[in-house]
Order: C-alpha cells, then sequence, then structure tokens
C-alpha cells in the first residue's frame, strides 16, 4: 500500500472535547510513548505496578518537574493494536477548563509528543489499516451532522455499509476481469470462465446498476446530508417572529404589534424528522419601505435563491390580498419551482363556523396571486397559542422531501465519493461498449481496470498525502 510510506510513527497528542467550561476534559495521546507518559505524568491513588489496558484508573495528574499536582482524573490506556489508531493510546479524563486543559497537554507536549493536526487520530486509524477513507469521512459526517438520520447514515457507514457495496462491486469487476485475461493470454481457448457475453451481462447488469445507485444516493440523500433552509416570509405582523419563536421553543426573535418589527434576518437551526432545517425569519414585505425595512427586504430576494422551501404566512385578521403580490416576487426562486407553503396565521381569532369559508377564500386568493389554478395547500395555525405546528412541520417534511428521497438513506455518499463513482460509470459505460462492438478483450481490460482504480480512489486505496490532507483537514482537532 502506498499510504505505508505516509504513515508517522511519533507520538501526537491533542485536546480532544469543545473548548470551553464544561464537565469532562479529555487529552489524547497516540503513540509509542503513550506508555511512559501514563507513568511519567499520572499518580495512580492506589500503588499500580502494571497498567493494564483498557481499564480506568483514578488518580492525579502530576507535573513531574516540580511534583505539583495538577488535577483529580481517570486515565485509560489502550494498547495497540486494540485502539482507535492501533497505536498505544493514552486518555486523561479531567476537569474540563481551558486553562486546565491547557496545562495537561503541555505537559503531555514536554514529554515528547507533538500537537496533532486535526483529524490526525482519524489519519493515523486509516493509515494503520483499521477503517478505510470511507469510513473515516463517515466519522466527519457523524463528529459535524446535526440531523439524526445523516447521523445514523454515518454510524451505519462507519460500521462498513458502504465499503462492503465497493467490495461487492469490486468483486464482480475482478472476475470480469479474470475472465477478460484468460481471453487475451489463452486467445484459441474455448469454455472460458465467463464469455465475453457474460462479461458484457455482468457489466450492464450488476456493476452499472450498483454504481449509478451509488452516484444517485449522493442526490436523493443531498437534503438528508446538507440539511434544509426554509424562509418565514409575509407581510409585516403577520406573525413570522411568533412563528420561528414558536418553532425553535424560545424567544429568538422580537414580536410586536408594530408593523416592520425585523429588519434583519434571524436563524435557527431546528429538526424535522430526523432533518437538519434551518429556519430564517426575515422582514415584512410591504409597499414603499423604509430605507432599512428596504435592506431586510433585498435580503429576502437573495437568500430565496438558494433556500429549500419558503412558508407564505397570511394574516386571519385580514386576508386581504393586496400586498400579496410583492410578497411573491421576492421569492420568484421559490415560486417557480412551487416550493411554497401557504399558512394562515393567527387562527385563534377565527370563530369556528368562519374557518373552513376562510381557508378556502385564503387558498383561491393565493392561487390568483401566483397566477395558478393547482390546488393549493393552506395550514392554519396559531403560533401565539402553538396550535396546528404539528401539522406545520409535517407538512414541511411532505414538501422538502418531494423532490428528495423519501425514506432516510442507507448511505450518504460525499461529494468525493460521488466523483469516484462517477469516474468508475464512465470507464465502465466505455468497457461495456467495447465489447459490444466486439474491440480486442485488452482494451476493455483497461477500462475495467480503471473502474477498479476509481473504486480503490474511493475507498482511499493508494491514496495520495495530497487527498488525505485534503480529507482530514476538515476535521476538528482531537478526533
Ligand atoms: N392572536 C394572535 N396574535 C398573534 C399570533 N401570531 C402573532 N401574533 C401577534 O401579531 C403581532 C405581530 O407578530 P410578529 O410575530 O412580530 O409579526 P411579524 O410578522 O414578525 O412582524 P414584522 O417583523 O413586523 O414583519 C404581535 O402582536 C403578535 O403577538 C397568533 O397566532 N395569534
Ligand atoms: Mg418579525
Amino acid at each position: 500500500m502506498a499510504t505505508d510510506l505516509l504513515r508517522d510513527n511519533d507520538t501526537i497528542a491533542a485536546i480532544a472535547t469543545p473548548c470551553g467550561p464544561g464537565g469532562v476534559g479529555i487529552v489524547k495521546v497516540s503513540g509509542p510513548l503513550a506508555r511512559t507518559m501514563f507513568k511519567k505524568l499520572f499518580q495512580p491513588a492506589k500503588e499500580l505496578a502494571n497498567p493494564k489496558s483498557h481499564h480506568l484508573y483514578y488518580g492525579w495528574v502530576k507535573d513531574p518537574a516540580g511534583g505539583q499536582l495538577v488535577d483529580e482524573v481517570l486515565c485509560t490506556l489502550m494498547l495497540a493494536p486494540h485502539s482507535y489508531t492501533r497505536e498505544d493510546v493514552l486518555e486523561i479524563q479531567c476537569h474540563s477548563g481551558p486553562a486546565l486543559l491547557s496545562k495537561i497537554l503541555q505537559l503531555v507536549l514536554d514529554h515528547g509528543a507533538r500537537l496533532a493536526m486535526p483529524g490526525e487520530f482519524t489519519k493515523r486509524a486509516f493509515l494503520n489499516g483499521r477503517i478505510d477513507l470511507a469510513q473515516a469521512e463517515a466519522v466527519l459526517e457523524l463528529t459535524t451532522s446535526k440531523g439524526a438520520v445523516a447521523a445514523a447514515a454515518a454510524a451505519k457507514q462507519l460500521s462498513g455499509a458502504m465499503s462492503q457495496k465497493i467490495a461487492a462491486l469490486k468483486q464482480c469487476l475482478m472476475e470480469a476481469l479474470a475472465a477478460l485475461e484468460v481471453a487475451i493470454d489463452y486467445p484459441e481457448e474455448e469454455g472460458e470462465i465467463l464469455s465475453e457475453a457474460q462479461v458484457l451481462h455482468k457489466l450492464r447488469n450488476e456493476a452499472l446498476p450498483a454504481v449509478r445507485d451509488l452516484i444517485g444516493s449522493y442526490e436523493r440523500s443531498r437534503i438528508w446530508r446538507d440539511g434544509a433552509t426554509v424562509l418565514i416570509v409575509g407581510r409585516p405582523n403577520v406573525g413570522k417572529s411568533s412563528l420561528l419563536n414558536a418553532l425553535v421553543c424560545q424567544d429568538r426573535a422580537i414580536v410586536s404589534p408594530v408593523p416592520g418589527t425585523t429588519r434583519d434576518v434571524i436563524e435557527a437551526d431546528i429538526t424535522i424528522e430526523g432533518m437538519a432545517v434551518r429556519v430564517i425569519d426575515t422582514a415584512g414585505i410591504r409597499q414603499g419601505p423604509d430605507p432599512i425595512e428596504a435592506l431586510g427586504i433585498e435580503k429576502v430576494g437573495r437568500l430565496a435563491e438558494n433556500a429549500s422551501l419558503a412558508l407564505w404566512i397570511w394574516d386571519a385578521t385580514d386576508i386581504s390580498s393586496r400586498e400579496e403580490g410583492a410578497v411573491l416576487a421576492e421569492i420568484e426562486p421559490l415560486a417557480r419551482k412551487k416550493a411554497i407553503l401557504t399558512v394562515l396565521n393567527k387562527v385563534d381569532l377565527v370563530r369556528r363556523e368562519d374557518m373552513d369559508q376562510m381557508l378556502e377564500a385564503v387558498k383561491a386568493k393565493a392561487c390568483a396571486a401566483a397566477g395558478i389554478d393547482d390546488e393549493v395547500e393552506c395550514i392554519p395555525i396559531s403560533a401565539k397559542k402553538g396550535t396546528g405546528l404539528s401539522k406545520l412541520s409535517n407538512a414541511m417534511a411532505r414538501k422538502l422531501l418531494s423532490s428528495s428521497q423519501k425514506e432516510p438513506p442507507e448511505i450518504l455518499p460525499t461529494l468525493r465519493q460521488k466523483v469516484c463513482a462517477e469516474r468508475c460509470e464512465e470507464a465502465l459505460a466505455r468497457a461495456a461498449s467495447n465489447l459490444k462492438t466486439s474491440a480486442s478483450p485488452e482494451i476493455t481490460a483497461i477500462d475495467i481496470r480503471d473502474a477498479v482504480g476509481f473504486l480503490d480512489e474511493l475507498t482511499g486505496e493508494n491514496a495520495s498525502e495530497d487527498l488525505l490532507e485534503q480529507i482530514f483537514s476538515n476535521f476538528c482537532l482531537g478526533k
């Protein structure tokens, strides 16, 4: 493996927990000095001749220079190869606090460790063969994903779901390759392992669909991986900020009866059915705004270009549609994609018997304003009382997933993995078309070998230092 050359064997260390005050902080050390550091820096509460691997020991970190006790800690040694990096690993669990963690890290560095680069522990796990690159990328996904579904898919990927798919695909291609090689070496032989027709069948019916499925799952899972952005838009005073606050169960935005209260955008993150959703409250849209409101309204237009969905809020106490055209004009890119949900707010002020009629009226007006004659869905809510919100969440999920994968995905390929799969697909398509036109088996074999090469790139066999650098630099320190 070319990656052997990339392996370092010095000892690295980092603070593995987020910075800031907290309950527990961890300093992590990996490499040949981990065991010596345990002996030098850790003073166990009870006499300890030979520390065992994977045991938690209680005691103190002490500075060997002056014998000063630094903190009361729990220490674990995880000896190679049974550790995250497959090297000797020492973890010191201390009280959390930036100054204390830095002091312990400094002691470790003073005793021969080097500060780890971002992702270097996971990089060592990869270089030492514990995980492949698809799994390393799953670790990154796990530590950064906000949605529960993305995290679950990443965990599956870490346990090898993607790697198994790739291994099966590679196996299929190796069988095809073996058959072609027999045909190359013994052209006069009849009855090779597989006939050319069988190889073609394998490429078309097994390999190509599998690789296409992998490419497709990138697009299908985009919303689960990257999350969605939902804009709350409408005229001033319709209750946009109240809805934001209700969705996040917090007083994030100022609410007041004065129209034009919100002038800038206010963002908050929630999850809906396991999907990470960023909700953005915006300035009320009206004609003739003051200059500051106008800036806020301009922002709505810019956000609409990349948002996934708009909640178009109507006010049940005034359903005249005089200014709704202006609202729609600002979110035109979303209107074009029909990525809008009509929401009727303040229904707590509507008499029950008038409700159905009012909903019908709003639907008709929304259609007219949007210039469409489809059936429009309108969700009645009261942001103030918190009613109708679960129906609204369901409708949002339905709308967000209408152009995407309805079911949570099994695997979440990254962009890099998708590009490798696309190159593999191109090589396989070439191989299949060569076989069909009866080009020489040599040419087909070259294409299949290329295809295998792209799969190896995907799982990180023969990965270059540049590629690894690019991937692992996205990790946080201490991972
Ligand atoms: N009764 C009732 N009042 C509501 C409801 N939602 C909002 N309000 C009231 O409507 C007024 C305006 O609410 P906001 O949430 O500030 O409205 P907004 O759309 O953000 O307004 P701007 O930021 O000015 O565009 C406030 O007095 C709210 O208390 C609701 O569901 N029922
Ligand atoms: Mg507001």
